[in-house]
């Protein structure tokens, strides 16, 4: 498989979810100007959606879109338990999680990046993304990760995504349990991995 990424885009996500997973795959760095990969490919051919993530099957075919990406990965390997067996409740909690973090926090992100966003727009999105963040504060209460103590593919995301608040004005301290779930997830030793292979770590 080939992960195709940006440099501590969201697809570090799924760069954590396969290490966590135990998978061998092939990263693959997208130049975020020209669009053009490191095993030579223009991106725009692997995912004609031109954003990240994309994931190459070993037969040839294309997964895009983070919440779809990121169960294949936990579902190829259920014993590493990044996500519970699909049909059952738990799933749907799960994809309950990840749609929550894709469309409500990720996107709500993404103005933030945009220099041509005006900064009325820009004052907007931090309020909206403030209300997500304290609504999650409280869900969270004492546990360790969103679905509990077992570490999932939402904990990936969640991590990536918190990530970003450091560069764009929105510091974690006004949310305790938030900044703690960082600091964990940070700690462990196939996102510190992910982290370095980005070079996002010495
Ligand atoms: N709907 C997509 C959105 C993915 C997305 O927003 N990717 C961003 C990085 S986080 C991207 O590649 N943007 C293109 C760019 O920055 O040039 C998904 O959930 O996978």
């Amino acid at each position: 498989m080939k992960l195709y990424y940006l440099t501590s885009a969201c697809s570090l996500a799924s760069n954590i979810a396969l290490r966590e997973a135990g998978l061998k795959f092939e990263l693959v760095k997208v130049d975020r100007k020209t669009k053009i990969a490191s095993d030579g490919l223009d991106y725009r051919e692997v995912n004609p959606k031109g954003y990240v993530p994309a994931l190459k099957l070993d037969n040839g075919e294309v997964l895009t879109e983070n919440v779809v990406v990121l169960q294949y990965i936990a579902d190829r390997n259920p014993a590493a338990k990044l996500a519970p067996p699909a049909g059952t409740l738990e799933r749907y909690r799960l994809m309950e999680w990840l749609s929550f973090i894709n469309s409500e926090i990720h996107k709500s992100f993404t103005p933030l990046f945009r220099q041509e966003a005006p900064d009325a727009a820009k004052d907007y999105t931090r309020t909206v993304l403030g209300g997500r963040l304290d609504y999650l504060e409280k869900a969270f209460g004492t546990r360790s990760f969103l679905m509990g103590e077992q570490f999932t593919i939402a904990d990936a995301y969640l991590f990536t995504v918190l990530g970003w608040g450091a560069h764009v004005g929105v510091d974690l301290a006004r949310w305790p349990q938030l900044k703690r779930f960082h600091e964990r997830v940070g700690a462990r030793p196939h996102v510190i991995e992910a982290l370095k292979s980005e070079g996002m770590l010495k």
